[in-house]
């Protein structure tokens, strides 16, 4: 008798997260494990990573990729580096040239409490010039749709940032000034002028973000600091271990919990945004809020680099930017990479179904076809990481979701 496993691995559907696919097929002696092929592994599990300018930690993240900018090269009908003096949807910026903020690679991943963010750049990242006349800016910045909702937030053109998409709420940046690293903070885009700029500072005070309506123009930013007496501003509870200081561009410079770390050569950058900074909903009491990001929740997203003419090729004295495709749909899953497998071995007539342990709490399914698929949950599966499953007269297929 010949016991054949295949092993499927499918890219999973949107939304909730869906492990690759196994299945075996009964009745026969050997038991053969074959992988079929590798479609696309999905980033919305949970990553560990370090901001210490080593990269080994981003290699399983998947690459989102950008053109490697220069005269002539276009990313959807926008030159690829090109000047920030533009605003209208429809409007078609400048070529300029600018290898430190041509932006070629982009990743993006998540840990139970923490936002990461990876870019790569031809030229070198975070570079301002400092001397007694000039004092150079360079902006490393993600943009977030926080609630799936274009008519929320703003659109990237506002700010100069093309090819445009809209819905992007919030900010986790960093600024770069006259030769340092000036600070990491976080941006509401939740206002539309004076009156409502004014009440977005009021709620930010309370450790409040309402997502509302917003434009480039009007927009708290604020440094977040996990002591009460770091910022200015002291947060009412649950979080009142912290407190916020507003800041400006080019303001005096203020490390908090967004940090940035890159590489030697200054090609790659690695970033963090705890979720807490981006604080919570104004559900009262406070106590009782949301926070606005938190696991199982689906984000958008878009990187952008810029910077001030300085050090680009010379002569230049045009600002420039470039901005990546947004990353549609990202799900910030609670658990890790559920490497779903069936060991190569029976034992008793049966096969052991496994998953990592950082994936307990996934329930296992089952189809005995894919043509028809009809997924049933194996009960219990939900809290262990092993089934055995005993070899039958048909086939098996099983994947893993999320409840
Ligand atoms: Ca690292
Ligand atoms: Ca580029
Ligand atoms: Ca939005």
């Amino acid at each position: 008798m010949d016991t054949i496993a295949k092993l499927f691995l499918h890219a999973a559907p949107p939304a909730k997260s869906v492990s690759t696919i196994l299945s075996f097929a009964a009745a026969a002696a050997s038991f053969v494990l074959v992988c079929s092929g590798v479609t696309s592994v999905r980033a919305e599990y949970i990553h560990s990573i370090t901001i210490d300018g080593n990269f080994a930690d981003w290699a399983t993240v998947p690459s989102h990729f950008d053109p490697v900018g220069g005269p002539g090269v276009f990313h959807n009908g926008i030159p690829d580096t090109h000047d920030t003096d533009h605003s209208a949807p429809n409007d078609i910026p400048v070529y300029v040239n600018h290898p430190d903020i041509d932006l070629v690679e982009y990743k993006f991943t998540h840990d139970s409490s923490n936002l990461y963010a990876y870019f790569r750049a031809t030229g070198v990242i975070g570079r301002t010039i400092t001397n007694a006349t000039q004092h150079g800016r360079y902006y490393v910045i993600v943009t977030l749709d926080v609630d799936s909702n274009t008519n929320t937030g703003y659109g990237l053109h506002e700010g100069g940032y093309y090819p445009t998409s809209y819905g992007y709420d919030m900010n986790m940046e960093v600024e770069y000034y006259d030769g340092h690293y000036n600070k990491g903070n976080y941006l509401n885009h939740g206002a539309t002028n004076q009156t409502q700029l004014n009440a977005a500072f009021l709620d930010q005070m309370n450790g409040i973000v309402r997502v509302l309506p917003g434009s480039y123009d009007f927009y708290p930013e604020w440094v977040w600091f996990d002591t009460p007496n770091g910022g200015t501003n002291q947060l009412p509870a649950p979080d009142n271990y912290a407190s916020i200081r507003f800041v400006k561009d080019r303001g005096p410079s203020y490390q908090g919990i967004v940090r940035i770390a890159l590489s030697p050569d200054g090609h790659q950058a690695e970033m963090v945004a705890p979720f807490r900074g981006f604080m919570r909903d104004a559900t009262q009491p406070h106590t009782s809020a949301k926070p606005i990001i938190s696991l199982g929740k689906t984000l958008k997203l878009s990187f952008s680099l810029e910077a001030s003419p300085e050090l680009s090729p010379q002569p230049n004295s045009d600002w420039a930017s470039d901005t990546g495709d947004p990353i549609a749909n990202y799900y910030l899953s609670p658990y890790t990479d559920p490497q779903l497998q069936i060991a190569p071995s029976v034992s008793g007539g049966s096969v052991l179904v496994s998953w990592s342990s950082g994936a307990t709490g996934m329930k296992l399914q089952r189809t005995p076809s894919l043509t028809s698929p009809d997924w049933q949950v194996i009960a219990g599966s939900d809290s262990t990481n092993h089934v055995t499953w005993p070899i039958g007269s048909g086939n098996a297929f099983f994947r893993l979701a999320e409840p």
